[in-house]
């Protein structure tokens, strides 16, 4: 039985089994989290995201993930999931729900017991904060007694709507 975790602070510390990526669908790099993630984890996270990129013909569908190691970082795993582009994607929660699945599965299938999550989406995405926190902590409650999840929030009123939204999924 594991435990979700609310924490204010930058995902590229965590130690944990697999942390999350919010790539985009060439999984090649770009800004925020993911530009955090390839900084810190150095050019092997890169080399490896080029070569899966290759296997699975260059693009990384959204709402999909892809796995590579992690280079620098304190985890095993990198799981790199595309989240959609709120005001663009025609069926963003859908797509959202399945960023956070598959993430999940994937972390299963390498057998991790650890799991980082950012806020998928809600960065340059443009994902309403409240809707997408509902997604991340209902499908995380549905995964809790398989893992541990950590939720990495890099700012106060995101930590703050993932607090309060906690509070109420678990009735307390
Ligand atoms: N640790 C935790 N959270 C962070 C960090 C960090 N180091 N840095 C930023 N955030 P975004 P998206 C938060 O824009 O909306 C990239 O360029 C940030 O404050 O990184 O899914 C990709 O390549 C926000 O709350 O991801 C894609 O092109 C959250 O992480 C695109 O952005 C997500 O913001 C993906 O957009």
């Amino acid at each position: 039985m594991g435990q979700i975790h609310i924490l204010k602070g930058d995902i590229t510390t965590a130690k944990v089994d697999a942390i999350v990526n919010a790539a985009n669908s060439r999984m090649l790099g770009g800004g925020g989290v993911d530009g955090a993630i390839h900084r810190a984890a150095g050019p092997k996270l890169l080399a490896e995201c080029q070569k899966v990129a290759q296997v699975n013909c260059v693009r990384c569908p959204t709402g999909e993930a892809r796995i590579t190691t992690a280079g620098n970082l304190h985890a095993n795993y990198v799981i790199h999931t595309v989240g959609p582009i709120y005001n663009v994607d025609k069926a963003p929660r859908e797509h959202l729900k399945n960023a956070y699945e598959n993430s999940f599965k994937l972390a299963l299938e390498h057998d991790c017991k650890s799991i980082a999550f950012p806020a998928i989406s809600c960065g340059v995405y443009m994902y309403p904060h409240q809707e997408a926190c509902e997604i991340a902590l209902s499908i995380a409650l549905e995964y809790v007694n398989r893992l541990d999840i950590y939720f990495y929030l890099f700012d106060e009123p995101l930590f703050d709507v993932y607090e309060k939204t906690y509070q109420q999924l678990v009735g307390q």
